[in-house]
């Protein structure tokens, strides 16, 4: 298969309570990989699509067949945002980022209070299911939210960059917890992120 669901990092205990483990194993085990099965039988058969990377796949899709470009923004975009995802959260996460990225947080947003704030209000107001993003574009750090699977390293969103930072607004990542409590779980998200990876991100996208 071209395109498969990474190793988890970490158990699906690991970020409770913040995140419980039964959305972790749902959420991994079986949304995820929808997503990977999904993307693979849409371009099975399309000669070279399968070697190419996600991200290579994602950035390019209006140049895609055209009967492919839906399922492959649905569901490449759902691989990519996941992967990313299961990568920028883990357990011992938290407290704040250091270094470089913390200097661009504060020379962007002010500080990184401000930052928290524009960004779980990206999450909060996206209408329906979607992701909010910290992300690095023309050099400088933004937040932006895209609806669905998409994210901001496709080439057929208004807002463009390269994510460094996502989460998951839609309801299967935090309903059995939080049911329509979408705010608390993107107050309990802070305490997951790892910003070493975050800050890994920020250091290749510049
Ligand atoms: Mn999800």
């Amino acid at each position: 298969m071209a395109f498969s669901v990474p190793d988890l990092a970490y158990a699906f205990t690991a970020l409770e309570p913040h995140i419980d483990a039964k959305t972790m194993e749902i959420h991994y085990g079986k949304h995820h990989a929808a997503y990977v099965s999904k993307l693979n039988a849409a371009i099975e058969g399309k000669d070279d699509l399968g070697s190419k990377s996600i991200e290579e796949l994602i950035s390019n899709i209006s140049g895609l067949p055209q009967e492919i470009q839906g399922p492959v923004r649905n569901n490449g975009g759902g691989h990519y945002n996941h992967s990313l995802f299961w990568d920028v959260i883990g357990p011992n996460g938290g407290g704040a980022p250091s270094g470089d990225l913390a200097d661009a947080i504060d020379k962007e947003f002010g500080s990184f209070d401000s930052f928290k704030e524009k960004f779980a209000n990206a999450a909060a107001t996206r209408f329906g299911s979607g992701w909010a993003w910290l992300c690095v574009s023309a050099g400088k750090l933004c937040v932006c939210s895209t609806a669905n699977q998409d994210n901001p390293a496709m080439d057929v969103v208004d807002c463009k960059g390269t994510p460094i930072l996502g989460i998951d607004v839609w309801e299967h990542a935090y309903y059995l917890n939080y049911q329509n409590r979408r705010p608390d779980y993107v107050a309990a998200f802070w305490n997951v992120v790892n910003w070493d990876a975050v800050a890994k991100r920020y250091s290749s996208a510049q």
